[in-house]
């Protein structure tokens, strides 16, 4: 036995003694988290031979942000994940450090190659100079995985570029290799662009974006892709060490240059909790984005029952007609619709509850803008039976905002907003599951996801208005695994 597969079996035998030791109160029921421990960012989605990947950034031991692993789960259908055992722990000179300090396999991506999967990521040891390099794992059955005897593939960042240097998303391109790695350079976040004809040898390309000095010193976990007849480059910036929130630009790939030019940037999501998305296309030719459902300056209260860290729901990006990105959730997700409540042409005044209750539910609600007299009207969600503690969606026609009022939905706190184009519908989509409210606004036009941690009893839902409010169509699921 190598040390690394001493190192996974030492993770895989703890994760087997110790997942649902503690109750989880707060387990969420169609969100895929962690057995144990702490997880962050998604890692190496792929489709491979029908089969979904889903690998991310895991510290088993405890559910506080630790040496690196790459926890894997897999999936035929994007709904129903199981866990697989821990595809990679830090092992070797590149990737393990001292007791202590920051270190392990962190992000990076996976691609499949004559027919075989491969994952690449990077090594990181706070202690080492370099401090980040880049790494290429094989497989032969797509559950355990080797660590190439050429690693690191990449040993330390190219001239002009910072020690910050990491997170490799890895695509083909007309026959050759191309990869994507945040990094700084000159002081702006910039997305390091290398190819390979291999994988295993990559020559350095430069950057293939950069900040113009407005959108951080340094870009986590940049992805590149084909979107339409466009490109699109996301990216978690940083500022002054401290992260910001992740964006998309939309624009055009020059393969002859070798530079991304932008149209413009969007925040992927106006909520507090979505950092470090990956993209992945799949089989049936869909750009799905799943991101951590989470963020450095979240709270994170699930930690007393020993886990923390959750990811999104898969959605698609689309652009439509005019160019603007789009984000819609996975229609597999409708398979977890089980009883339904319908309403059509529904008038209320001030107040209105649906029959279902409970913490796991649907709500697809369409407003007819031009007969509501109500200026701003909405829903509580996660309501508790004596009204104090719910999220509460709200949309005000005069400055045409949707906002997400965290300030009683239990143990954190904020408004969030995103402006919404006037319009005569306005469309809520709310995906709700014990401790996160995932809202998609105008068929995806904005999206607002956020973590929230009510009493598990706090499970009503409730329409409000001051005046008349027009719903055109309402449904309500209650959904199951
Ligand atoms: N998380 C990883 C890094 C990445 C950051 C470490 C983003 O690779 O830059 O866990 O959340």
């Amino acid at each position: 036995m190598n040390n690394h597969e001493r190192q996974i079996e030492k993770a895989n035998t703890f994760i087997k003694e110790n997942s649902n030791q503690k109750e989880r109160d707060y387990q969420p029921t169609y969100h895929f988290t962690a057995p144990v421990g702490w997880l962050n960012d998604p890692n190496g989605l792929i489709q491979h031979k029908g089969i979904y990947h889903l690998f991310y950034q895991f510290h088993p031991y405890s559910a506080d942000w630790g040496p690196m692993h790459w926890g894997h789960a897999t999936s035929s259908d994007l709904v129903h994940w199981e866990h697989q055992p821990v595809a990679l722990a830090p092992s070797e000179d590149y990737d393990l450090g001292n007791p202590g300090e920051g270190y392990g396999c962190f992000s990076g991506s996976a691609v499949v190659k004559d027919g075989d999967l491969f994952l690449l990521y990077t090594g990181h040891i706070d202690s080492k100079n370099p401090k980040e390099v880049q790494c290429l794992a094989t497989t032969q059955d797509g559950i355990h995985f080797e660590k190439h005897p050429n690693n690191p593939i990449i040993d330390k960042p190219p001239h002009s570029l910072s020690n910050d240097f990491r997170d490799p998303k890895v695509w083909s391109y007309e026959d050759t290799w191309y990869m994507v790695v945040g990094t700084s350079h000159n002081g702006d976040g910039a997305a390091a662009l290398f190819q390979s004809d291999d994988l295993i040898n990559w020559e350095y390309c430069g950057p293939v974006a950069k900040s113009d000095g407005t959108l951080g010193d340094m870009w986590e976990c940049p992805d590149l892709f084909p979107i339409q007849n466009k490109h699109a480059l996301i990216f978690s910036p940083m500022k002054d060490e401290g992260h910001g929130k992740a964006l998309i630009q939309v624009g055009d790939m020059d393969y002859d240059t070798k530079r991304f030019t932008k149209d413009y940037d969007v925040e992927i999501d106006q909520g507090f909790d979505l950092y470090a998305p990956q993209t992945f296309l799949d089989e049936k030719g869909r750009r799905i984005l799943i991101a951590w459902m989470d963020h450095w300056a979240s709270k994170f209260p699930t930690k007393e029952e020993g886990w923390a860290g959750a990811m999104t729901i898969p959605r698609e990006i689309k652009l439509n007609n005019e160019g603007n990105v789009r984000f819609q959730p996975v229609e597999e997700l409708k398979m977890l619709r089980a009883k339904e409540e319908q309403y059509h042409e529904l008038n209320f005044t001030k107040s209105f509850s649906p029959e279902t209750k409970g913490q796991s539910i649907e709500i697809k609600s369409s407003f007819d803008l031009s007969t509501t007299n109500s200026e701003t009207f909405g829903l509580k969600v996660l309501k508790s039976d004596d009204g104090e503690e719910f999220t509460e969606i709200k949309y005000d026609a005069k400055t045409s905002k949707v906002t997400v009022d965290l300030n009683k939905a239990g143990h954190v706190s904020g408004i969030a907003s995103a402006e919404v184009e006037p319009s005569e519908e306005l469309l809520l989509h709310i995906y709700i599951d014990r401790c996160s409210v995932e809202l998609f606004i105008n068929n995806g036009e904005k999206v607002i996801t956020n973590r929230v941690y009510p009493k598990n009893t706090s499970n009503q839902i409730e329409f409000f208005g001051e005046e008349n409010v027009a719903v055109k169509e309402l449904n309500v699921w209650e959904l199951k695994k």
